[in-house]
Formats: C-alpha cells, sequence, structure tokens
C-alpha cells in the first residue's frame, strides 16, 4: 500500500452534549461522555461568504520521504514542536501497528475558515485518521478508528461516523473502552437542520486544549456540571428517540449554557460569546416563547457562532429572524452528514511525485 496516494473527506461535527474536561491528558480520556450531530459537508450559503464543510486530507506512505511532511491549508506543521507532535501522534500508532518505518506525506485543506470555532480539529483528525489508516491497508473497525481519532483530538472521534454520535467516556484507564457509536444513522430525522450563524471569523484566542484544562483545575462550578451532564445525555437521547424538538431544544440550550458557564467560572474566565451570540440567543428564546412550544435551539462551540438546530418545517422564519441580526457574517444551513468517505485520484492534493499541491 506504501507509495500509492490516497484522499479522503471529512466533515465536522456539533456536540449537542458537550465534551470539555479530560481525565487524562495523555490518552485523551473525558470526564463525561458526549453527543453530537456529525454534518453534512454540503452546506448551502443562505447568506454571505459561501463555506462548504469538507477537511479534504491526501496521504502517502513512502521510504522515498526522508522525513514526515505535514501541510494544513497550506502551512507545514512545526514537527519538531511537541504540541504539534501530539496532535499528529496518530500517524506513529499507525506506523506501529502495520509494522512499518515509512514516512508520511499529508496534505490537508479546510474548506472553512481553520480555528473559528468551527470543530477544524475535529474535521482533520478524523479524515486523517480514516485516510491514514486505508492508506496502511490496515481495516481498522470504526470502534478502532474512533479510539485512534481521540488519541489526535477528543472531539475528533465522533466525526469518524455520521448521523447521531455518541461517545461513550469510559472507565478503563488504557482508554479502551473511550469511543464514539453511532446512535443512529444520518437519515434517522432528514427534517432536522443545522443553521449555522458565523458572527466572526477570527481566530480564538483560547484554544480548547488550554481551555478546557484551565476549567478542570480551576472552576468550583465545574464539579457541580460533572454531577448533571450525564442526566442531560440521558434525556437528550429519548428526546431524539421520540423526535421531540420541544423537550430536545431545551436540553441543548441548558447544555450549551451549562459549558459557557464553567467556561466563565475558570480562573481567568474564558469568554467566546459576544454580543452578536448573545443577541442571537434572545431571538431563539423569543422565536420559542412567540411559537408556544420550542422549535428551535442554540448551541455554541468554543466560539461565538450559534449553531442554530431546528427542522425544515420551521426553517423560514428563523432564517428570517437571524437575517436581522446586525453583524451577522453568513448563515449557512446543512444537516446530518455520512462521515469520512474516499475520494477518487484526481481529487488528491498530492501529485505523483509526492509534491504537495497547495491548491
Ligand atoms: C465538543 N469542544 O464536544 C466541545 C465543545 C469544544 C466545545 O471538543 O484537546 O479540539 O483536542 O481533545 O476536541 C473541542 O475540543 O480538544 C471540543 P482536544 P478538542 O465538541
Amino acid at each position: 500500500m506504501e507509495d500509492v496516494v490516497y484522499t479522503a473527506r471529512g466533515t465536522p461535527n456539533i456536540a449537542l452534549i458537550k465534551y470539555w474536561g479530560k481525565r487524562d491528558e495523555g490518552l485523551i480520556l473525558p470526564k463525561n461522555s458526549s453527543i453530537s450531530l456529525t454534518l453534512d459537508g454540503n452546506a448551502e450559503t443562505v447568506v454571505g461568504k459561501a463555506f462548504k464543510l469538507y477537511t479534504t486530507t491526501s496521504v502517502v506512505f513512502s521510504h522515498k520521504i526522508n522525513a514526515d511532511f505535514i501541510y494544513i491549508d497550506g502551512e507545514l506543521q512545526d514537527l519538531s514542536n511537541k504540541a504539534v507532535r501530539d496532535r499528529f501522534a496518530i500517524i506513529d500508532i499507525l506506523r506501529g501497528i502495520a509494522k512499518t518505518n515509512a514516512h508520511a506525506m499529508v496534505v490537508s485543506k479546510n474548506s472553512f475558515p481553520t480555528a473559528s470555532g468551527l470543530a477544524s480539529s475535529a474535521s482533520g483528525i478524523a479524515t486523517l485518521a480514516y485516510i491514514a489508516s486505508n492508506a496502511l491497508d490496515l481495516k481498522l473497525s470504526e470502534r478502532e478508528l474512533s479510539i485512534l481519532a481521540r488519541r489526535g483530538s477528543g472531539s475528533a472521534c465522533r466525526s469518524i461516523m455520521g448521523g447521531i454520535v455518541k461517545w461513550e467516556k469510559g472507565e478503563a484507564k488504557d482508554g479502551s473502552d473511550s469511543f464514539a457509536r453511532q446512535l443512529y444513522t444520518h437519515d434517522y430525522w432528514p427534517e432536522l437542520l443545522d443553521l449555522i450563524a458565523i458572527v466572526s471569523e477570527d481566530k480564538k484566542k483560547v484554544a480548547s486544549r488550554a481551555g478546557m484544562a484551565q476549567t478542570v483545575a480551576t472552576s468550583d462550578l465545574y464539579r457541580k456540571r460533572l454531577e448533571i451532564v450525564d442526566g442531560y445525555a440521558a434525556q437528550l437521547e429519548k428526546a431524539i428517540e421520540k423526535k421531540d424538538m420541544d423537550v430536545m431544544a431545551e436540553i441543548i440550550m441548558k447544555e450549551s449554557n451549562s459549558m459557557h458557564a464553567v467556561m466563565l467560572d475558570t480562573s481567568p474566565p474564558i469568554m467566546y460569546l459576544n454580543d452578536i451570540s448573545r443577541e442571537i440567543i434572545n431571538a431563539v428564546h423569543e422565536i420559542n416563547t412567540a411559537s408556544g412550544k420550542r422549535i428551535c435551539a442554540y448551541t455554541f462551540d468554543a466560539g461565538p457562532s450559534p449553531h442554530i438546530i431546528t427542522t425544515e418545517h420551521e426553517k423560514e422564519r428563523i432564517v428570517d429572524r437571524l437575517l436581522k441580526v446586525e453583524g451577522l457574517q453568513s448563515l449557512l444551513l446543512t444537516k446530518m452528514g455520512k462521515g469520512p468517505e474516499m475520494l477518487q485520484e484526481s481529487d488528491a492534493l498530492i501529485d505523483k511525485s509526492f509534491a504537495p499541491m497547495l491548491k
């Protein structure tokens, strides 16, 4: 399998029950279980700049390369830096499984702004785990792939599969029971939509990895969150089973607020939301109050841009309201997607002489 360029694309996920805090920093084991929707990369632009939500990654393992080279959005990653090396530890793990010492050339590009709170690390690391294991012909199970992706970035373990996904926190010290599994396929609830209201494309000031460690170390409110969050997950699973948007919306919003509350309780406080985020929070509550039931919910990642979860039937009135928000940069519409997929040779980002094509 060596010396052949393989290419795949994957997509971000949006957590409805959030992962924020590790019980093991090295193995990336979470304090609580989390639930997410894997997104369809083929987002529609309602207004503003057109984005698709794909990470496309090409990889080749070869003895003709004298070191590992990893390019993300045209930038060569500095593998002499330990934090960067840790992100890409899965290359070494895979080499160990495949019993090869071939070096890897990886070229990856996001069709959306990196590190703006749009889960580029989930999408990027999940796609890398998927394509690098394929390139080495390892035929890993979804469970093994999820554990592998987790080693690069926690939330990446959920982007290995499509639809509605649960990352079970697990109990084992070695992380062998901490992986994501699919609760429902992408077509379980075709009317379910995600409207992504982009309110800023700036790079975030506090990286999730450092931020969550700081929360675990300093937030008292965080202990309370850990008592509550698994209960939210169980309630959400039931609401999803019944396709009960009213109950689901309440849990999704409370859960997002819970995470941002412990961020604020961190010392020094972590504040990802801005005035436009807060205006959208109010708008969503206004819409729900006027409807007499909850028809939509906001949820924020580690960034100021909300995802508004709703259904096709309610789309127009919510879009109309969001378009009135001053400062909204783009509005994207997507739904659940299928997870990573192989692409053709013609989509490769590495040419036949192993030169990166930074297109
Ligand atoms: C999540 N986030 O569940 C939460 C919600 C951000 C807010 O997972 O240190 O990039 O690589 O495991 O996965 C972002 O954290 O952190 C994240 P690491 P990751 O989606």
